[in-house]
């Protein structure tokens, strides 16, 4: 509809004073608006270049979706000059003026109307066939033999890791002899890995954005997602679909690393933990781990933590509640990847879990002075 029929005035005529004073604050908000979206439209450059960067890729995945994002927003910046510049200039050029007739009406005209519903049948196809043919290419398994296989559970608030090529049910553990970890996904530069991807509990989604896009990741219907990364180096990723209290806390990183160092974290991970020596201040944390206060199997806020932790080669620690802790201390954050790991952050989580992640699942379990010194001692050993 282009042009619009002339309003004949019936409104009784603006007092001259309210009228102009009313334009002027109209303007000045305008100004204010414009002046507010501009600097907003600054802010929102800012955000290039960061950690979580999808516009800065570092696997052939990541590359692909990118390239392809390129090349849409090309044609979507040329619509988009196009349509606000014909809007605009319509807007000026048959404004209302005084003594002005209605420009002609051209409603129902056939041609004009074919030819704007058949350029952006013909764009949106453009933009659809190889979006689609991605899609599809990305849903492909890459073959068994090159790739590395990952089955990832989604938890509130965390992301378990077995490595293995048949995942275990969602909600039990990892076979004898697989790889259990959390958070922290190790990967090999330069091969695909094939994520198998549950959740135990709500919706989740995996998004580490220099290597791939999103994928939701359900209870009770698995789905796939394939990261490849160029170049060693740490890639920060985090859930991407609302899931509960510590939604924001619940984030992620991946390691890359070359095909020796991964082999050789693979293999460290592989092994049992130590048992620390009777008598130490680190065996009497095991021993609390295992036992809880006095001997009683739990502590004051609950059960003792082997019952929601696995502990590889440590007889009675098979719980799955929480993340297994075998070479915990290896890792380099925790908590879903928010605190970083060290003694002080141990420490502060063992006091009151909740309190540094809000609505956690680890309880706060009441523990005195003496039991966190030892149980942080304890964990220290599990690297
Ligand atoms: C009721 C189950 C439960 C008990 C009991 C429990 N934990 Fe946890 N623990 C969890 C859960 C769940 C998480 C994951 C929290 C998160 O990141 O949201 C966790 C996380 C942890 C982490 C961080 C692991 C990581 O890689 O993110 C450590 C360390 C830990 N617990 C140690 C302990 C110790 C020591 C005890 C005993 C004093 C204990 N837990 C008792 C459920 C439990
Ligand atoms: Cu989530």
């Amino acid at each position: 509809m282009i042009g619009h029929r002339r309003r004949t005035s019936t409104s009784p005529p603006e007092q001259p004073g309210r009228g102009s004073s009313r334009r002027a604050i109209r303007g000045r908000r305008a100004a204010l608006a414009g002046a507010g979206f501009g600097l907003l439209c600054l802010l929102l450059t800012a955000c290039t270049g960061g950690p979580q960067d999808s516009l800065s890729p570092a696997g052939v995945y990541a590359r692909r979706a990118d390239n392809l994002f390129g090349k849409v927003f090309i044609i979507v910046v040329i619509v988009f000059v196009l349509v606000e510049g014909a809007i605009v200039f319509f807007l000026f050029k048959y404004r209302e003026r005084p003594g002005q007739e209605a420009p002609v009406q051209i409603h129902g005209h056939t041609r004009a109307e074919a030819i704007w519903t058949i350029i952006p049948a013909v764009i949106l196809a453009g933009v659809a066939i190889p979006t689609v043919k991605l899609i599809f290419d990305f849903a492909k398994a890459p073959p068994a033999a090159t790739r590395i296989d990952v089955c990832v559970t989604g938890h509130q608030w965390w992301w378990q890791y077995v490595y293995a090529t048949k995942c275990p049910a969602p909600g039990t553990s990892g076979t004898e002899g697989t790889v259990t970890t959390a958070n922290e996904l190790h990967i090999p530069v330069g091969k695909p890995v094939y994520l198998t991807l549950n959740s135990i509990d709500v919706i989740h989604s995996f998004w580490a954005p220099k290597l791939n896009g999103k994928q939701d990741v359900n209870p009770g219907h698995t789905n796939h997602m394939t990261l490849e990364a160029d170049t060693p180096g740490t890639y920060y990723g985090q859930c991407s679909q609302f899931c509960g209290m510590s939604h924001a806390n619940m984030r992620l990183r991946v390691i890359a690393q070359t095909q020796g160092d991964y082999d050789a974290w693979l293999a460290a991970e592989k092994q049992p933990a130590a048992t620390p020596p009777a008598g130490t201040l680190e065996a009497q944390g095991l021993d609390l781990f295992l036992h809880g206060r006095n001997n009683s199997g739990k502590f004051p806020g609950g059960q003792a933590c082997a019952g929601c932790h696995t502990i590889g080669g440590v007889e009675g620690a098979a719980g799955i509640t929480g993340p297994n802790l075998t070479h915990v201390y290896s890792r380099q954050a925790f908590a879903g990847d928010t605190l970083d790991m060290n003694p002080e952050n141990l420490r502060l989580w063992l006091t009151n879990p909740p309190k540094e992640k809000p609505g956690s699942i680890m309880p706060n379990l009441g523990l005195s002075n003496d039991e966190i010194t030892a149980l942080v001692a304890f964990l220290q050993t599990l690297h």
